[in-house]
C-alpha cells in the first residue's frame, strides 16, 4: 500500500474512510498532491478526477443528493477552491452533505507574494456548518484530528457542506509504505436529541380548525411520508399542496399548484387560506404560493424539520424539530376528522383546471409549453428526472408527473450554474437512467459539466434552446426596460459542436412531429450519451404561456 508521507494527510484519509466517505473527486494541482496520493491509493475510495473545481462540486453534489452521505471534493490553493463556493451554497440551503477538502499553505507562507495564494482559512463560513483548520504540527495533531472527525459528523448528521482547509510545507510528494498514525477512533459527541413532542396543544387546535393546508417542499422521495399524508387527507378538513421535486403523489394531494392558484383573484384565494398551514421539506418553488400566503396568512404556521425552520410566510409560529415521518406517526395517532368543505373546493378547482389545461395544450402552439406537454409522457418509468432552473422547473410544475419517477432540481440557491453537473453526478450513482430536462442559458453556462470521463451512456439531455433567458420575457419588469437584452441575453449557440467535442450522440426538433419522432428512440440505450436540442420560438412562448393562464 502506498501512503503520503505526510502524517496529517494520512490522518484526513483515515477519518474520511473510518466514516464511509466512499466517493472522493479530486482536482489537479501541486499542493493537494499529499491528498491525491493518499486518496487515490486507497481501496475503499472511489476517486474521479475532475478539472473544473465549479463542475467538480456540482458533480460531488449529484452524488451526495442521491447517496444522502458526505461526498469530499479534494483541490488545491488559491482560486480553486473558490469555485467550489455555488456548490457549497446550494448545498447549504438543501441540506445536501459536502466535505470539502482545500490544501493550503502553511501561515507563514500567505500573503507575502507567494504563487496561487490566497486567505483560505474559514473562506465558506457564511455557508458551511464547520470550518476545520489544520496545521502541520506534531504538537497539533490531536487538535487536528478532533477537528476532522466533528467535520465530517458535521456534514453526516447535520447534511451540509463543512469545509476542512489543510495546510501542507513542501516536498509534497513523497510516499511510505506505512501508515504513521495510531487507531482511528470514532467518536459520536455531536449527536443532537431530537425534540420530545409533546402534542397536544397543537392537535386540540388542528382538531378544532376547519382549513388546514399541509404544504411539501423539495424532499426526498419517502414512501413512508406518502402513505402518512395519503392517510392525513382523509380528513375533508386538509389539503395537501405538492410540488414536482416533492416527490409524493396522490390524487387528492394538489400537485400543481401555480395552475391552481394562478388566476384566482384576491377574494377567491382568501377562500383557500388555511387557518393552520404545516409545512415540511426544503424549498418551495410556487412563487405565487409564497407571495399568497405571506398576504393572507394562517393563524398558524407550523413547520416539521430536524433542523431549520425558515419563517417563509412571515407568520412561523412553531417548529417541530423531528424528522417529519417521526412527527406524523404520533401525530396521525391523536388527529380525528373535521367536517368541512374545504378539501372539496379545493379539488374542485384542480379538477376545473385539468379540463382547461387539457384542452389549451391540445390547440396550443409548439412552444416551450408544448415541449413539456410532449416530453413528459416519453420519459421511461422509474427514470430519475434532474430539472434546470429558471422556467423549467416552473413549466414541470404545470403538469401531472409519472409518479415512478424521482424529481430533483437545484433550489436550493436556485442556480443555473451547475445543474448539468449535478445531473451527471446523480446519474452516475443511480442505477435508473437519468434524463436532465434544461434550458439553453443554464446548458452553455455549465457545458465544462461534459468535460468529465464519468457521463454514463444511458444519460440524456433535452435542452429547450430558445435562445436566451425565456424567463426574462415572461417576468413583469426585464420587457418595461430599455434593457431586456441585458436580462434575456439572446444567442444563436447550439450544441451541436460541445456533443462532437465530448462525444454525444446529437438530435434535434423544431416542430411537434421531429419531437415526437425523435422521441421514439432517444431513450434507447446506445454506446454514447445523447442529447436532443429542441429549438422553441423565443417570440410566442411567454405569449403562449400568458394565455395558458389565462384560459385556466
Ligand atoms: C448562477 C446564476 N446566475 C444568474 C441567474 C439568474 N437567472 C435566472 S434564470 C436565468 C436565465 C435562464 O435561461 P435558460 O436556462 O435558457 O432558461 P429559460 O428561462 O429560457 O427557461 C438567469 C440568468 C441564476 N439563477 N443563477
Amino acid at each position: 500500500m502506498i501512503y503520503s508521507q505526510k502524517e496529517l494527510s494520512q490522518i484526513v484519509i483515515e477519518y474520511c474512510v473510518a466514516y464511509q466517505v466512499e466517493h472522493v473527486i479530486i482536482s489537479p494541482g501541486s499542493r493537494n498532491a499529499p491528498l491525491t496520493i493518499g486518496f487515490t491509493n486507497h481501496p475503499q475510495i472511489k476517486t474521479y478526477s475532475i478539472v473544473d473545481e465549479r463542475c467538480a462540486a456540482f458533480f460531488a453534489l449529484g452524488i451526495a443528493q442521491q447517496i444522502r452521505k458526505p461526498v469530499a471534493l479534494v483541490c488545491t490553493s488559491g482560486s480553486a477552491l473558490l469555485n467550489y463556493y455555488p456548490a457549497i451554497a446550494e448545498a447549504f440551503y438543501s441540506d445536501i452533505p459536502l466535505l470539502v477538502i482545500s490544501a493550503d499553505r502553511p501561515k507563514h507562507l500567505i500573503d507575502i507574494g507567494d504563487g496561487q495564494t490566497i486567505r483560505q482559512e474559514n473562506v465558506f463560513k457564511n455557508h458551511s456548518l464547520y470550518n476545520a483548520n489544520l496545521v502541520e504540527d506534531e504538537q497539533c495533531m490531536n487538535e487536528n484530528t478532533q477537528q476532522i472527525s466533528k467535520a465530517i459528523q458535521t456534514a453526516i448528521q447535520k447534511k451540509g457542506p463543512v469545509h476542512i482547509n489543510v495546510s501542507f510545507d513542501e516536498p509534497l510528494y513523497e510516499t511510505t509504505d506505512k501508515l504513521l498514525i495510531k487507531d482511528v477512533v470514532l467518536e459520536n459527541d455531536i449527536i443532537e436529541t431530537e425534540q420530545i413532542l409533546n402534542l397536544q396543544e397543537y392537535v386540540s387546535l388542528w382538531n378544532s380548525s376547519k382549513k388546514k393546508l399541509v404544504l411539501v417542499g423539495t424532499h426526498f422521495p419517502d414512501k413512508k411520508l406518502q402513505a402518512q399524508l395519503i392517510e392525513l387527507i382523509k380528513d375533508e378538513s386538509v389539503l395537501v399542496f405538492t410540488e414536482t421535486t416533492s416527490n409524493v403523489h396522490h390524487p387528492t394531494f394538489i400537485n400543481s399548484i401555480d395552475q391552481l392558484i394562478f388566476s384566482l383573484t384576491d377574494k377567491e384565494f382568501k377562500k383557500l387560506q388555511p387557518d393552520i398551514l404545516l409545512t415540511l421539506g426544503g424549498m418551495i418553488v410556487s412563487k405565487k404560493v409564497k407571495q399568497l400566503l405571506r398576504k393572507y396568512r394562517p393563524k398558524h404556521h407550523w413547520h416539521i424539520d430536524a433542523k431549520n425552520a425558515p419563517d417563509t410566510y412571515h407568520c412561523l409560529s412553531h417548529h417541530f424539530k423531528v424528522a417529519d415521518t417521526l412527527f406524523f406517526d404520533e401525530f396521525l395517532e391523536l388527529v380525528k376528522p373535521v367536517n368541512s368543505d374545504y378539501q372539496k373546493s379545493g379539488l374542485a378547482l384542480k379538477i376545473q383546471r385539468k379540463e382547461k389545461h387539457d384542452q389549451f395544450l391540445t390547440l396550443a402552439e409548439f412552444s416551450d409549453l408544448k415541449v413539456f406537454d410532449i416530453v413528459l409522457d416519453t420519459i421511461p418509468n422509474n427514470s430519475l428526472l434532474q430539472l434546470g432552473n429558471s422556467s423549467i422547473i416552473r413549466y414541470s410544475q404545470l403538469f401531472d408527473m409519472n409518479d415512478s419517477l424521482t424529481m430533483f432540481c437545484n433550489r436550493g440557491t436556485s442556480g443555473i450554474d451547475g445543474s448539468t453537473s449535478t445531473a451527471i453526478g446523480a446519474s452516475h450513482v443511480t442505477n435508473n437512467q437519468t434524463v436532465l430536462i434544461t434550458g439553453d442559458i443554464s446548458f452553455f453556462y455549465d457545458s465544462n459539466a461534459l468535460w468529465n470521463n464519468y457521463i454514463k451512456n444511458d444519460f440524456r439531455i433535452i435542452l429547450i434552446n430558445n435562445g436566451g433567458g425565456g424567463i426574462f420575457r415572461f417576468i413583469p419588469g426585464p420587457s418595461n426596460t430599455n434593457a431586456l437584452d441585458y436580462f434575456e441575453t439572446l444567442h444563436q449557440l447550439t450544441a451541436k459542436q460541445l456533443c462532437k467535442m465530448y462525444n454525444f450522440e446529437y438530435c434535434t426538433a423544431k416542430n411537434d412531429n421531429e419531437l415526437k419522432r425523435e422521441l421514439k428512440t432517444f431513450y434507447q440505450i446506445e454506446e454514447t450519451p445523447k442529447l436532443l436540442e429542441v429549438f422553441t420560438p423565443i417570440a410566442i412562448n411567454d405569449v403562449i404561456l400568458k394565455r395558458y393562464f389565462n384560459s385556466l
